[in-house]
């Protein structure tokens, strides 16, 4: 083999390798599932008229751990404006347990398109996160793909509000009193983004993002409601808060056309974790949370 022979070869097997390389590392296409997509791809969903609900009611079983009082003593404002500040990860009323987000995790309408296969425009109307008396309302909030976040200081001291996503580039912002409000809003879905506030370490909040409308977050209550529903049958979840990554847990309803469809959720002493957990980072393991005064 001459010199410029050998030359051509390497060249070519370099490149076959190369080429080899870079379909090896390209990314797997994005699946058709309600976390962790753009909301790009699919058909346009157009109402039909036929839509559905999904109603329920999220139980907590036994007692549930006290909220507690937060020490706000770091900042004085804090103090003045919310002197009696708790904890509301276990915001439970009479056996039933606020704050918990309920969505529709996959399933198909009827037609047996995947709910993930449709695509749904965000509404117009932003949703806001309010940081009142150093602490979030709501403390848990839904919102769509690209839909606007308002995110208010009604406080008359210096918030600095960080969103702590894992699909969703990292967010982290300081609003003194009497700014402006600030948007905010998420590309990705991601199913739940933590809040925190890196001025008042215990303000926390979560939002969840998903690429279509089917969400709730459960009133003091208990009480959810997702309406507009296309008839199918879907997987529904209900996430809480808790330990590292919170507790999902999920079931099977049909919504038949122009009808309502319950699910109902339990957690707390006696139940247990029906899949992985929201935040999708530990396995599905309740942490009782210990040590209330
Ligand atoms: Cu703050």
């Amino acid at each position: 083999m001459s010199m410029k022979q050998t030359k051509v070869w390497l060249i070519l097997i370099i490149a076959l390798s190369l080429l080899g390389l870079a379909s090896a590392c390209s990314k797997p296409a994005e699946e058709a599932s309600n976390e962790g997509g753009p909301a790009t791809s699919g058909k346009a969903y157009t109402a039909k008229g036929d839509e559905g609900t999904i109603t329920g009611t999220i139980a907590y079983n036994g007692a549930a751990p006290a909220p507690k009082k937060i020490d706000t003593s770091a900042d004085p404002v804090c103090g003045q404006k919310s002197p009696n500040l708790t904890t509301e990860d276990n915001v439970v009323t009479n056996g039933k347990l606020g704050y918990a987000f309920v969505y529709i995790k996959d399933g198909a309408a009827a037609d047996g398109t995947k709910i993930g296969d449709y695509t749904f425009t965000a509404p117009s109307d932003a949703v806001t996160l309010d940081q009142n008396g150093c602490h979030y309302r709501p403390h848990v909030l839904g919102a769509m793909v690209n839909q606007k976040l308002n995110i208010t200081n009604s406080d008359p001291t210096q918030h600095n509000i960080h969103f702590t996503p894992k699909n969703n580039p990292d967010w982290n912002q300081s609003q003194p009193n009497g700014a402006a409000p600030m948007t905010h809003s998420f590309a990705r879905s991601e199913v739940l983004v933590p809040v925190k506030c890196n001025q008042h370490p215990w303000m926390k909040a979560y939002v969840g993002v998903l690429k279509h409308p089917f969400f709730a977050v459960s009133a003091e209550d208990g009480t959810f409601t997702i309406k507009g529903v296309p008839p199918g049958t879907y997987t529904v979840a209900a996430w809480h808060e808790g330990g590292a990554t919170g507790t999902e847990k999920t079931m099977q309803v049909t919504v038949a056309a122009n009808g309502s469809a319950k699910a109902d959720f339990a957690f707390g002493e006696g139940t247990t974790a029906s899949t992985k957990p929201g935040l999708e980072m530990m396995p599905a393991i309740e942490v009782p949370v210990v040590g209330h005064h």
